[in-house]
């Protein structure tokens, strides 16, 4: 076997949660398999041109009738974690009222075989496939959603919150708000800032609301939400792409660290949009700013702005991931250093890092994604560093545990750390998961020597 990157040195708590991560529509397939019902993104992906190679998750990686195979991977892989989404139309198919039991005892079988092989789960409730069916009456648009989502919430942790380590409920609102509703890029394909504005309201409406209703129902489950987030930075000095920055961070940190850990929406975002601002009723940011359990943090790399819009990433003279973005793993200090700063967080953890890369090289019957583990080896070092410099890190898991359907890109970038072969569906692990085993090897064993 060849040598593997080096591991990072710093020392993580022994009680530290470290995964591997997959969202439902991206692994599961069986897209109509035991009543499940459809999903904006099972229509977003019959609209010709949405996605890039004009595939879909009808089958995906298969992982719906692969289960007890995939959780025997990730078991061997070292960590102690999972982290995965339940497809709201698979158990609860209209996305209200009746409740789809095959959908449920799939997830209980997921659930109860991560326990089985020691592993802590952490479930995330809304990974962006709402049921297409409350999508007609407006989706995530429409206030109705928020309590039917409640609704949804409370189901779930009714069947499986006593054995739930996290409960996030959203993933990376700013996407199904700004890509989803705004730029129209990813389902449901709407081009709206006012739409957007009231997206992203909702959402974090949804969240605060369903934080109460599962902590008057007796919540065991840790509870939190999952932002996507970067440092972002002005292309040049200049003072039109500084306050281009400004309105940026605003955008895309402080519309959603604000009003959850502030309780307020910052003015500059609110003044720029003016009429499309976010329709805001009595109490509804007193709601959102619920106390969190823990906060997840999705890390790719920094956001660069320029005052014209025309930075390329390629400007930036930094090595670039096959997905176009820079790799800046001390960007992730940067930010976690930021938010320390600025606001009063919970236990923060890594729920999304890692890259797409070509993976073409094959040596010693070894898929060789050298550089995927060096963007592993380099991103949790700027965790570590950030633990010592007194950030309350919780935990950092890789995106993915395997190659998947990468929303509008479809399956042509692979970001897993096992390789999925899409004819026959075989699963290989790279270098990568071999590396994560050895670097969960060497944790395991600084935590015996205390
Ligand atoms: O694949 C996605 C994931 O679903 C959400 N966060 C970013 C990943 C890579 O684009």
């Amino acid at each position: 076997m060849s040598p593997i990157a080096p591991l990072p040195t710093q020392a993580f708590p022994a009680d530290f949660i470290w995964g591997v991560a997959t969202a439902a529509f991206q692994i599961e397939g069986a897209a109509t398999a035991d009543g499940k019902g459809p999903s904006v993104w099972d229509s977003f992906c019959r609209q010709p041109g949405a996605i890039a190679d004009a595939s879909n998750g009808d089958v995906a990686c298969d992982h719906y009738h692969r289960l007890e195979a995939d959780l025997d991977l990730i078991a061997s892989l070292g960590v102690n974690s999972y982290r995965f989404s339940v497809s709201w139309p698979r158990v609860q198919p209209l996305g209200q009222g009746a409740w789809n039991p095959a959908g449920l005892d799939f997830y209980e079988r997921l659930v109860d075989g991560l326990l089985a092989r020691g592993l802590q789960a952490h479930l995330t409730l809304n990974h962006w496939d709402l049921p297409q069916a409350l999508q007609q009456q407006g989706g995530w648009m429409h206030r109705d959603t928020v309590q039917h989502f409640v609704d949804y919430a409370r189901g779930i942790q009714a069947r499986l919150g006593d054995r739930l380590s996290t409960l996030a409920t959203h993933n990376e609102p700013w996407v199904m708000a700004t890509l989803g509703h705004e730029t129209g890029i990813f389902a449901p394909g709407v081009k709206s800032r006012r739409s957007a504005s009231a997206v992203a309201h909702h959402l974090l409406l949804s969240h605060g609301l369903s934080l109460q209703a599962l902590r008057a129902d007796g919540a065991r489950a840790r509870l939190g939400i999952v932002l996507n987030q970067s440092p972002v930075q002005p292309a040049t000095p200049s003072a039109e792409d500084a306050a281009a920055a400004r309105l940026e961070d605003g955008k895309l940190v402080r519309w959603y660290m604000d009003p959850l850990l502030k309780g307020a929406y910052p003015e500059d975002v609110l003044a720029w949009l003016g009429d499309d601002g976010p329709p805001v009723q009595a109490g509804d940011l007193a709601a959102i700013a619920q106390p969190l359990d823990w906060l997840g943090l999705n890390y790719y790399s920094r956001a660069v702005v320029s005052a014209s819009g025309a930075w390329d990433a390629r400007q930036g003279g930094l090595p670039l991931t096959e997905m176009g973005w820079e790799i800046y793993p001390q960007g992730l200090t940067e930010l976690l250093l930021r938010l320390k700063r600025d606001y009063a967080v919970p236990p923060l953890v890594i729920t999304e890092n890692g890259g797409a890369f070509p993976d073409a090289t094959w040596h010693d019957g070894e898929l060789a994604d050298d550089d995927r583990c060096a963007y592993l080896a380099s991103h949790i070092g700027a965790v570590g560093d950030a633990l010592a410099a007194g950030v309350p890190m919780a935990g950092y898991i890789v995106w993915s545990l395997m190659d998947n359907f990468e929303w509008a890109s479809g399956y042509a970038k692979r970001f897993g750390i096992v390789h999925v072969d899409y004819q026959s569906l075989a699963r290989t692990p790279k270098r990568s998961a071999r590396w994560l085993s050895a670097f969960m090897a060497r944790q395991r064993l600084l935590a015996a020597r205390g």
